[in-house]
């Protein structure tokens, strides 16, 4: 393949400083842009990381390349994580970040395949990406290209039949360069998925469909390697990975809440959260030097020294505040204990 894979000997522990850094940038980005849907996003760093950093094989340089792997993030909303990580990968300029969510900004609320390189798809229509990423696995399969299709779900979307569709089909079409990954945060816009929709049992739905299924702990970007080199040995059969995860992982007052899903930050919520996030960096891993030059790290541009992000508001989105500003939702939608 012509293409380069990821920054090679991405070490787990610069994984795990490097998931941190994509935290700590995207909240502070979407603080400053006044958006919502952390917690979405933060569920989805730890294997973003994994995919960007030590698995796919693509090049920022040439995002068109015919035999790149493709990535589709088909739960869109939570796009935030995806710019900070595509961002940091090379895909266009950490300072671009800065324009998150402003008027004629090529980092809308859901991303467009029309605007930024490295986004596959466009997405935040539920229910799509996985059907788009079986026709690109089924077209990758018929001209005997070695690259892979992959696709990341949210659990709430597999509410939606076409995903179920998009199942048959890839297994029928014995689609073994397809990955399909869940992000299984138990959480959906407005209530827990074991409430408004169980999906259990999950993995044997799966199965059934005569995927190949592996479970994993969402967060622990160890067996999320593990998992996507075993789905790569797969000739014949799709292979889905049910990643575990927490929904806004990593913030302590926004993980495992429903309320986290359209709530946006105040300036009080981001001291707390970038406050939270370097602790746990001194705390835990100390970043290698690899780590350091691999991130184009955007924090020090977007804070100040005193915490706050030195984003400027944006006034054009004034009169569509309630798109991505949306209303703290009434204690009937608060988590249940
Ligand atoms: C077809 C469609 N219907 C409704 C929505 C509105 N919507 C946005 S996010 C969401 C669900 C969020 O929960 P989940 O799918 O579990 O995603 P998570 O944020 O937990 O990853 C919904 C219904 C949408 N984007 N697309
Ligand atoms: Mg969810």
């Amino acid at each position: 393949m012509s293409v380069t894979a990821s920054p090679s000997a991405l070490s787990i522990k610069d994984l795990v400083a490097l998931s941190r850094q994509i935290r700590r940038d995207t909240f502070i980005m979407a603080h400053g842009a006044k958006s919502g849907h952390l917690g979405s996003a933060f569920s989805t760093v730890d294997i973003l990381a994994s995919l960007y950093f030590a698995h796919l094989d693509v090049d920022p340089q040439h995002p068109h390349d015919p035999d790149r792997d493709r990535f589709i993030l088909s739960k869109g909303h939570g796009c935030s994580a995806l710019y900070v990580t595509l961002a940091k990968r090379g895909f266009f300029p950490v300072e671009e970040l800065k324009t998150f969510v402003q008027e004629g900004s090529r980092l809308p609320g859901h991303p467009s395949s029309q605007m930024l390189p490295g986004v596959e798809a466009s997405t935040g229509s539920l229910g799509h990406g996985l059907s788009i990423a079986a026709g690109i696995a089924l077209a990758g399969k018929r001209d005997g290209k070695k690259y892979r299709s992959v696709v990341m779900l949210s659990d709430g979307e597999c509410d939606e039949g076409s995903v179920w569709e998009g199942v048959l089909s890839a297994a029928n079409w014995k689609l073994g360069n397809l990955t399909c990954i869940v992000d299984y945060n138990k959480i959906q816009s407005f209530g827990r998925v074991s409430e408004v929709m169980e999906l259990e049992p999950f993995a044997d739905k799966w199965k059934a469909f005569r995927w190949h299924v592996q479970e994993v702990n969402g967060h622990d970007h160890k067996e999320i390697l593990a998992a996507l080199k075993e789905a790569d040995a797969e000739a014949e059969r799709p292979s889905v990975i049910i990643a575990h995860t927490v929904k806004g992982k990593g913030v302590s007052f926004m993980e495992n809440t429903v309320d986290w899903h359209y709530w946006t930050p105040t300036d009080e919520h981001l001291r707390q959260a970038v406050e939270e996030i370097d602790a746990d960096e001194e705390g835990q891993t100390r970043e290698t030097k690899q780590t350091k030059e691999t991130r184009n790290d955007i924090s020090q541009d977007l804070v100040t020294s005193d915490g706050h992000s030195s984003i400027a508001p944006v006034p054009s989105f004034a009169p569509h505040q309630s798109r991505n500003n949306h209303p703290q939702p009434p204690s009937p939608f608060r988590p249940r204990a």
